[in-house]
């Protein structure tokens, strides 16, 4: 008797039409050969194994390099659970629509099926899904983000309780490609892309848009955050979960090395993206549902992220970097500066005298956690690590400080909802706009964003010790222009404060907007920071906040009666405090 998912595979191989079917064990052989095949059929090009051992860079189409948001759809019965944050087609329509695009389009590939767990073997919290794809770059990319292959048939059985996705490339046409997630039936839908986040669909797709709904359902949350823990000289850790839109330097935060000046201090990456967070003993407990990085390369370096560059030097994707003579992957923002010449992302001739990007903005490394040198010790503990602190970051020139602490949990969500931040390159949207993205999840989350802040005000009240939230901005500028916070490893200043009003152990001044470090709380030896810098950057502009606070009305404005009467209120509570 065949199982659920054996039937589920042959009625996508009745619609899509493979040439052959392959079931992925996950081994390393098997990894091996597709490498060699993709190598053959130039998907991949080898690069130069004395110095990156196990690395390949593939090209993307050059119209396929980011996520496409107005491409991403939420297929529920009713369009008010899509919400307006999503956009939306009913499920019978994109059957029809989208199917008709699956219909052969396997005819001249192999299916592969991608069997993978969301999170560490043995956790009650991860989650068993299914990619079926014909691309083989997703599924030795699946094979680093994912535990994959046996290790999930065997967690799945004969159970018929999994994540569906199904991805076909399609014939790669912007006008033909489609995401589209189908919640009540735990399923994905992917065409006509073959990059990150369409194609990855354990990642995005699967442990956000659908988990967030499922973790509605089922009282946890699943959330775009990071989540490290901060070990102090005494021994004491303490994890923090962070949301930060797309290319605000979460995965540098997440692996962050103490400066010279905090020895003894140790940062411990336990994931770099993706929070699943679960109430238990009367805490929050997260996990990382990934096994590996998919992270920006350009900018990344020996000074902005050094754990990184120790992560990606063997057995990686390279996607959409430059390649050099040597056959090393080159990125701008790179060390050691631009080569004199190289292949640019589309494989063109190039030299620092084009006039144009060598590595795409977006273009990605792919790599395995393990390979990090900060991952924490707990990083696959099933259990998950205990959260004592949530932070909210963002990107802002001006107006948000440094860093502040909600009055209460209520009062955090609204800080979490209200988030904003300028845009960067990772969607295909404009850079630079200043734009409303609640808990970092507007491209993320699986169902109304009203019923989301709903959801988030409830798991408050489900554990008795609810993480305490804050806000973060790194990112302040001067009147020149010049950033007034030195970030990176300095950041570790900020999370000493968050660490010690966690424990208790530091007072906060009341404002406005919430609890305000006072400035002397900051440690500011060893740093070429101003005690009048840290007061502006900590300072609050009553007339700007209020500014800000009438464009918060607007975007809560649009989710109407699914918008909590708790939002509203905290939202006429700041104004009040403003004018006061
Ligand atoms: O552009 C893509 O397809 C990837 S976007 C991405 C990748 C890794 C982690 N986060 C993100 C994001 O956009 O948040
Ligand atoms: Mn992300």
């Amino acid at each position: 008797m065949s199982t659920p998912l054996e039937r589920w595979v042959d009625e996508c191989a009745g619609i899509t039409r493979p040439k052959a079917v392959h079931w992925c064990d996950g081994s390393q052989s098997e990894y091996d050969r597709l490498v060699r095949e993709m190598l053959a059929t130039r998907t991949l090009v080898e690069l130069n194994q004395q110095e990156y051992p196990g690395c390949y860079l593939h090209r993307s189409d050059p119209n396929d390099v980011a996520r496409t948001e107005h491409l991403t759809f939420l297929c529920t019965r009713n369009k008010d659970d899509a919400g307006p944050n999503n956009n939306w087609m009913s499920p019978p329509e994109a059957k029809e629509k989208v199917g008709a695009l699956f219909a052969g389009a396997m005819r001249e590939r192999t299916m592969y099926v991608v069997p993978y767990l969301m999170g560490p073997v043995s956790s009650p919290y991860s989650q068993v899904g299914v990619e079926i794809t014909d691309s083989p770059y997703v599924a030795v990319s699946m094979r680093i983000m994912t535990r994959m292959g046996k290790v999930a048939l065997d967690r799945l059985g004969a159970s018929d309780y999994f994540v569906k996705g199904l991805h076909s490339l399609g014939d790669l046409s912007p006008d033909r490609r489609f995401i589209l997630h189908f919640p009540e039936e735990r399923t994905i839908w992917s065409v006509g892309s073959g990059y990150g986040g369409n194609a990855l669909l354990g990642k995005k797709c699967h442990a956000l848009r659908i988990a967030s709904w499922m973790a509605r359902e089922e009282g946890w949350l699943a959330e775009h955050m990071l989540i490290v823990g901060i070990e102090e000289p005494s021994g004491r850790t303490t994890y923090i979960a962070a949301a930060f839109p797309s290319a605000c330097g979460k995965t540098n935060l997440a692996m962050l090395v103490p400066p010279a000046s905090h020895k003894g201090y140790k940062v411990w990456t336990v994931g770099d993206d993706i929070a699943w967070m679960n109430p238990a003993d009367g805490q929050l407990r997260a996990i990382n549902p990934e096994a590996g990085f998919f992270g920006v390369a350009p900018g990344t370096n020996s000074k902005t992220n050094p754990n990184m560059m120790a992560t990606i030097g063997k057995n990686s994707l390279f996607t959409n970097v430059a390649l050099t003579p040597r056959g090393t992957p080159y990125w701008e923002g790179m060390d050691g500066g631009p080569p004199p010449e190289a292949l640019d992302w589309q494989g063109r001739p190039w030299t620092p005298a084009s006039g144009t990007k060598a590595a795409h903005p977006n273009s990605r490394f792919t790599t395995p956690a393990h390979q990090c040198p900060s991952m924490s010790p707990a990083w696959e503990s099933p259990a998950g690590v205990p959260i004592s602190a949530i932070v909210f970051g963002g990107r802002r020139a001006t107006l948000m400080p440094l860093v502040f602490q909600s009055f209460n949990w209520q009062h955090g969500v609204f800080l979490g909802a209200t988030m904003a931040s300028e845009t960067t390159a990772a969607a295909t949207s404009a850079v630079g706009v200043v734009r409303q993205d609640p808990m970092a999840m507007l491209p993320f989350c699986g169902y109304n964003m009203g019923d989301y802040f709903g959801h988030w005000l409830r798991m408050g009240t489900r554990v008795a010790t609810p993480p305490q939230i804050f806000r973060v901005n790194w990112f302040r500028q001067g009147r020149d222009g010049s950033y007034l916070w030195p970030g990176f490893g300095e950041n570790l200043r900020v999370l000493r404060w968050i660490v010690a009003r966690v424990h208790g152990e530091v007072a906060a001044a009341d404002t406005p907007i919430g609890q305000v470090p006072r400035a002397g709380d900051i440690d500011l030896t060893g740093i070429d920071v101003s005690r009048a810098t840290l007061e502006e950057l900590l300072a609050i502009d009553r007339a700007g906040w209020l500014e800000a606070a009438a464009a918060q009305d607007k975007f809560l404005e649009q989710f109407g009666d699914r918008l909590p009467r708790e939002i509203r209120e905290e939202q006429a509570a700041l104004v009040k405090r403003l004018r006061a």
